[in-house]
Order: structure tokens, then sequence, then C-alpha cells
């Protein structure tokens, strides 16, 4: 299950992949990070459709198009606010992983990109959001064949070192 996880360093928005997933905010309406960066790549028409969707609870997923962005689509998800660990935090980051590739499957997606979930401005610790996110994509694949390829995009050299040393131990 681990052949079909990837870890790769660089920007999400450039990665030709069926979909790539969206640290957003529950409005759905833009933001800073990773979120700025994919509206900014991918045009106005991005906003203007989620516009549309009414936002997004913690722990959920939308899709939407890609418009100029080289993915095809893009799922947007809205991970937890880290409050300290003890507020639900590791079960809605676990969600949001869940919903996103469930909506990947629903929408015949193959490939995926992921960035790495409230690890920033919403504050979750780094090494364990990413041992979260790899129990459960591996979870997922293991039980659904349908998704060919998941890629676990890292900003940083730290990001990547702690995904990297989480599929070491989930083997
Ligand atoms: N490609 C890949 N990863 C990136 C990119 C990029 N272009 N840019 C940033 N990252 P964050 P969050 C990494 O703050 O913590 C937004 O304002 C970044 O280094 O984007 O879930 C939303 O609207 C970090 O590792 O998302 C929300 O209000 C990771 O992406 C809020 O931030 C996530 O950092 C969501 O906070």
């Amino acid at each position: 299950m681990n052949e079909r996880i990837e870890v790769v360093l660089g920007d999400i928005t450039k990665l030709e992949v069926d979909a790539i997933v969206n640290a957003a905010n529950s409005s759905l309406l833009g933001g800073g990070g990773v979120d700025g960066a994919i509206h900014r790549a991918a045009g106005p028409g991005l906003l203007e459709e989620c516009r549309n969707l009414g936002g997004c609870s913690t722990g959920e997923a939308r899709i939407t198009k890609g418009y100029n962005l080289p993915a095809r689509w893009v799922i947007h998800t809205v991970g937890p606010i880290w409050r300290g660990g003890a507020s639900g935090e590791d079960e809605l980051l676990a969600k949001a992983y869940r919903s996103s590739l469930k909506l990947a499957e629903e929408n015949g997606i193959k490939t995926i990109a992921f960035p790495a979930i409230s690890t920033g401005a919403y504050g979750f610790p780094a090494e364990r959001a990413s041992q979260i996110a790899v129990a459960e994509i591996g979870r997922f694949l293991e039980a659904n064949g349908s998704i060919e390829k998941v890629v676990l995009v890292c900003f940083s050299e730290k990001a990547e070192r702690c995904y990297l040393g989480a599929l070491e131990v989930s083997r």
C-alpha cells in the first residue's frame, strides 16, 4: 500500500495529477498559505464556484474544477485548528483526509496530491499530523483499489522528513 504513496518536495499548484487538495477554511472563500496559492494559480473561476458551495465544516470536503491549474479537480477540505490536542484535533484531521479520499473515489480520481493540512496557519504539530495523514491514507488505500497514487506534498525539508519518518514507521 505504501507503494501508492509518494512524497514530493515542492509547490502543489504545479502538480500534474487528477486532483489537488486545498487546506481551506470553512468559508471556502480563500485565504493565505496553500489556499491563497491555489486560488492565485487557478484564477477567478475557482472563487466563483466556491461562492456557490455555501462553506464546509471542519473535517468535511467539497470538490470543484481546477480552472487554470494543471490538475482537473480541486478538493477543498477544512482541517482543525490546533488547540492543544485535547479538542478532537486528531480525529478531525483524520476525517479531513478520509472525506477528501472518499470524494476522490466517487469522482473517479486516480491520482491525488495533498498538502500537509492544518500544519501552517492552523498550528497542528507537523510530525503528529504526518503520522495521522500516513495512517489514514494507508487505511483508505488498503480498502479501496481505485486510487492509484497519493502524493504527499511538502513545502519544506522539515515536512519531508516528517513524512518519510511516518512512512518508515508504517512499513
Ligand atoms: N504547495 C504545497 N504546500 C504548501 C504551499 C504550496 N504552494 N503553500 C503552503 N504550503 P496552510 P492550514 C504548506 O497555512 O494550516 C489558509 O489561510 C505549508 O507550508 O496553508 O490548514 C486557509 O484559508 C503547510 O505545511 O494551511 C485557512 O484559513 C501546509 O501547506 C488556513 O490557512 C498547510 O499550511 C488553513 O491553515
